[in-house]
């Protein structure tokens, strides 16, 4: 698997996913990981662009099958048939998950480009979209801990791709980590929702998926580029030598 990401939410997701399928030995999953960084445009180049026309990581390729694959619903659909982990087979329960997941890849634009980029980024404070994301946001907030109050997991007791995808968005939100904005989104009210991503922070698998491609942060937790498993322990930012961890 080539795998040409960052660490954001949606590149999370995958080496998250491919971390958990490594861990059940399935040995298909193992990954090379390209750092794009879309602050240099590196997402416009030709050969990106070969696997993803829309010019946004994450963006896989299977050399074993020659399919390319994008959008980050799509890759984590697309790895969990392929090696059979992650996704119920029964209808009822694979169609709850799809639920969640197709929920979470058309909510997470209202919280990233939507809240995160008027509250955070924005060159000004405009209170119109602050305001109408921020409610957008709790709104979404609540959906999840109202469905974590009847579940432990997204869609059901198993944990699945929904869980996968929804928490590098919500999971770091509701635990303060996004935005600077836990204060102000008075996330400590989400109890089941906090108690879900502090479950799921406790796996291995997520707390190596969410090193990868990281370029924020202590260096001990950014892993700019994963080629082997050893270099988790070989490779972070604070081990290389001070040239080549620019
Ligand atoms: N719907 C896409 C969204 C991907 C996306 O928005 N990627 C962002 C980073 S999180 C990106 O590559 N932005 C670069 C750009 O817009 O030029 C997915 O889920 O894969």
């Amino acid at each position: 698997m080539q795998l040409y990401s960052l660490g954001t939410p949606n590149g999370q997701k995958v080496t998250i996913m491919l971390e958990e399928l490594l861990a059940l030995d399935e040995t298909g999953a193992e990954y090379d990981e390209h750092l794009i960084r879309i602050g240099e445009g590196d997402q416009f180049s030709t050969g990106f662009v070969a696997v993803n026309p829309n010019s946004k990581i994450p963006a896989l390729l299977d050399t074993g099958t020659g399919s390319r694959v994008f959008e980050s619903g799509a890759i984590l659909l697309y790895l969990a048939e392929k090696f059979g982990h992650f996704l119920p087979k029964e209808v009822a329960a694979r169609t709850e998950i799809m639920n969640w997941l197709f929920w979470l890849q058309g909510a997470a634009p209202y919280l990233g480009d939507g809240f995160g980029h008027f509250y955070a980024y924005a060159p000004e404070k405009f209170e119109y979209p602050i305001n109408r994301f921020t409610m957008e946001v709790k709104r979404e907030m609540d959906v999840l801990d109202r469905e974590l109050s009847e579940h432990r997991y997204l869609g059901g007791d198993e944990y699945s791709i929904a869980d996968i995808a929804t928490w590098p968005w919500y999971g770091n939100l509701v635990r303060g980590e996004a935005y600077g904005a836990g204060e102000f989104l008075q996330v400590e009210s989400y109890r089941n929702l906090r108690r879900w991503a502090e479950e799921i922070l406790e796996r291995p698998a997520v707390q190596r998926g969410r090193m990868v491609n990281r370029t924020r942060g202590a260096p001990s937790e950014q892993l700019h580029e994963r080629h082997d498993a050893s270099d988790f322990d070989l490779k972070t930012q604070d081990k290389l030598a001070p040239e080549s961890a620019a």
